[in-house]
């Protein structure tokens, strides 16, 4: 081969690896990548209220082909449903607890009444194993937001315990100044899958010890390491009480180190795709479910910037990368202006690995649909390959 030919080629290979192929620019691809969104969850309208039902039960997902992770799952699918309303509908979630753990329901971002606001021992008691919890608020104010567990926090949301809250305006300045048709959520988490099983399972040992004492009239506030004021707790540390964190923690040794990293929940390839069409503009909102501070690049473009933790900005800024913080939801608008397929992804690249090789983790792919087939075409050595054209999956340590 000629070394002209030979550098163009693994010029070409290197690009192909993070890339997709022509194939999935189908109708077929399109609709299957739908599913990779979290559909809306259909309420159930009682008067004037939009009654949303979410239950929580143990559930294994599919992170990537061969690999399953056991999860805390809303409605048996990580991230939990969307939950979809308009700028000040009656909003009541009826919260069913199916799993041997306790759990609440945070809204991040929402102005709900305090007593519904998820925190427990400060706004409400746990939801405890089969019981449920009613959560009534208005929905305020406008923009991408989520709801996640309170409860064990570390462990329930890293186990999957999130999902999209959009509350929309039906007069909205980011949908006025870049009109769209289509639209994207996508939720980040990252995820130690040591830390996941291990604290999982030991949090259901303690579990079982604290139904048993319940049961035979043995549980104390001290066992539950429940105290009615700080001075009460305090006092009987002072008076030779010794609280989980000194003597009783039976939990991994470390805090957690992620070692996957997915995008509604699937690590690259499995990750969604944005499609986008020349001159379309798509909206992408943008939720960090996780613990890991995100550096989002997109190729060939300069994105706006719309709307930080759900409220428009007030002037619309251009940039190719941003910093997505734990807890933080930005909305971006892309504008179809470079036709082309352009990965999208965390430029801290200890995120776009899985269990350490690259490529994998929140890695994913802007694709113009509307792409001549004949500028997905390959070179020589692909087609010796046999590849018919760009590889839908090239894994490469
Ligand atoms: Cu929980």
């Amino acid at each position: 081969m000629k070394r002209r030919e030979f550098m163009q080629t693994s010029t070409m290979l290197t690009a192909a690896a993070a890339l997709l192929p022509a194939s999935l620019l189908s109708t077929t691809a399109v609709a299957a990548n739908a599913q990779k969104f979290p559909a809306p969850l259909k309420p159930i309208i009682d008067g004037d209220v939009k009654e949303f039902h979410l239950f929580i039960d143990v559930h294994q997902q599919e992170i990537v082909p061969g690999f399953k992770i056991h999860t805390l799952a809303f409605n048996n699918q990580v991230p939990g449903p969307e939950i979809r309303v308009k700028r000040g509908d009656k909003v009541r979630v009826i919260f069913k607890n199916k799993t041997e753990l306790n759990h609440t329901i945070h809204w991040h971002g929402m102005h709900v009444p305090w007593r519904m606001d998820g925190v427990p021992y400060v706004t409400q008691m746990p939801v405890m194993p089969g019981q449920e919890f009613v959560y009534e608020f208005l929905a305020e104010p406008q923009g991408t937001h989520f709801y996640h567990c309170h409860w064990g926090t570390l462990l329930h949301m890293q186990a999957g315990m999130y999902g999209s809250l959009i509350v929309e305006e039906d007069d909205d300045p980011i949908r006025k100044q870049f009109p769209y048709e289509r639209e994207y959520t996508l939720l980040y988490s990252a995820h130690d899958v040591n830390f996941l099983r291990e604290e999982m399972n030991s949090m259901l040992e303690r579990m079982k010890e604290r139904m048993y004492l319940m049961k035979n009239g043995r549980f104390n506030k001290e066992r539950f390491a429940v105290f009615n004021t700080k001075d009460e707790f305090v006092q009987a540390v002072k008076d030779g009480y010794q609280p989980p964190y000194l003597v009783n923690r039976r939990a991994p040794d470390e805090l957690p180190v992620p070692n996957w990293f997915t995008v509604n929940g699937k690590s690259y390839p499995m990750t969604p795709n944005l499609f986008i069409k020349e001159k379309e503009n798509i909206r992408v909102r943008l939720i960090n479910a996780g613990t890991e501070e995100h550096y989002l690049h997109l190729h060939g473009h300069d994105f706006w910037q719309v709307a930080d933790d759900g409220l428009p900005v007030p002037q619309p800024w251009q940039r190719n990368t941003l910093r997505l913080s734990p807890g933080k939801t930005l909305d971006i608008i892309i504008e179809g202006k470079n036709r082309g397929i352009w990965t999208f992804h965390d430029h801290d690249t200890r995120r776009v690995t899985n269990n350490g090789l690259y490529p994998g983790g929140n890695l994913l792919a802007l694709v113009y649909e509307d792409l001549p087939a004949k500028e997905t075409e390959l070179n020589m050595m692909a087609k010796k390959m046999g590849l018919k054209n760009l590889p839908i999956v090239a894994l490469d340590e």
